[in-house]
């Protein structure tokens, strides 16, 4: 890997690598299935094209498909799924990874794009642990650090809104893409059964700890009453985890996204003059979507056995992977005249 950057705005290096997935032109697939943990990336691996898999022990990554480990933790596996190519790309945690992630490989690749994220979450509602979640949209959940600024916080107090702000803010909910949300749901049920799949909103918070309401008697986070206050922001709050917000978020401003785009070329209001001239031309989109396993049920405290991560993980994968080649590279759905009302 060739650590000489080629400039300091977007930093490359000679090859066209980014500087920390490491990926290049032709190394990544337009259809992507994005997860937290390498080790889940090497086990969905196995579903793909080709696999050996009696000669494949478990945790390597199947000798015929492309892989690239990058210095700062993402694993990269390409291969194809039914013939069509697929990507799956491991980023570690939190939303600088997916920010990352998102960027650096939508600078690589030509295209439409779909992503969907597979990962694990907390469960505020009645999904209970291996149950997967399919949030339509996602927010985010923020710690206010200038909450914590010189004032006393020594006594355990209830959330507040006098002048310092509340010690945990809320942004407005970003959506998924409808199409891929309901393709998710529909495949899950079909293998997992109708009640194991949920439908609702993910908040992404910005720590495990304080900003999802775990309590640490080694700080002072003020979070006593933050699963309330999800639930008076956003009543259908069905799961809490790290990434998925940041997904959805980039997809929507992408600069081709279809409200983007119209706001671009279309200032005159009439979207029939842009559709006709550049159906061909606004192929960049980020269609994004999630689905999450529930390895912690928060409300009853419940956390998911290394067993039940067996036998769900794979299946999931499979259902991901399934619904990623049925599903369009590129929508229409905003392009249609007052389809964003
Ligand atoms: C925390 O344990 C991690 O698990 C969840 C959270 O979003 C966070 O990244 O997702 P992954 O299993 O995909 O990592």
């Amino acid at each position: 890997f060739n650590m000489s950057m080629t400039n300091a705005n977007f930093p490359m290096d000679a090859e066209g690598r980014t500087y920390h997935v490491g990926v290049k032109h032709g190394e990544l697939a337009n259809r992507i299935v994005t997860v937290g943990d390498p080790a889940r990336a090497i086990i969905l691996s196995r579903s793909l094209d080709g696999v050996d898999l009696e000669n494949t022990p478990a945790k390597t990554i199947p000798a015929n498909l492309f892989s690239l480990s990058s210095h700062r933790g993402f694993l990269t596996i390409t291969g194809t799924y039914k013939g069509v190519p697929v990507s799956i790309v491991a980023i570690g945690m939190g939303i600088s990874m997916m920010d990352f992630f998102v960027r650096e490989c939508r600078a690589v690749v030509d295209g439409p794009m779909i992503i969907i994220r597979l990962g694990s979450c907390g469960s505020l509602s009645n999904a209970a642990v291996g149950d997967v979640c399919v949030p339509s949209g996602s927010y985010l959940v923020q710690r206010n650090v200038n909450y914590f600024a010189d004032h006393d916080h020594s006594s355990d107090e209830e959330i507040d809104s006098s002048d310092k702000g509340t010690p945990y803010s809320f942004s407005k909910v970003f959506k998924a893409d409808p199409e891929i949300t309901r393709t998710l749901v529909k495949n899950l049920k079909a293998q997992l059964g109708e009640n194991h799949i949920w439908s609702g909103i993910n908040a992404t918070a910005d720590s495990f700890y304080s900003s999802q309401g775990r309590q640490d008697e080694n700080f002072v986070d003020v979070n006593q009453t933050l699963f309330e206050e999800l639930l008076k922001h956003e009543p259908n709050t069905m799961t809490l985890e790290m990434e998925t917000f940041v997904l959805y978020h980039l997809a929507k401003t992408s600069t081709s996204a279809p409200l983007i785009r119209m706001n671009k070329s279309n200032g005159n209001g009439n979207s029939n003059g842009m559709e006709n001239g550049s159906k061909k031309k606004k192929s960049n989109s980020i269609r994004a979507g999630a689905c999450m396993m529930v390895f912690a049920q928060r409300i009853t405290n419940d956390f998911i056995t290394k067993e039940d991560i067996a036998r769900v993980e794979p299946m999931v994968g499979k259902v991901i992977f399934d619904s990623l080649v049925e599903l369009p590279l590129d929508s229409n759905d905003g392009l249609r005249p007052n389809a964003d009302g």
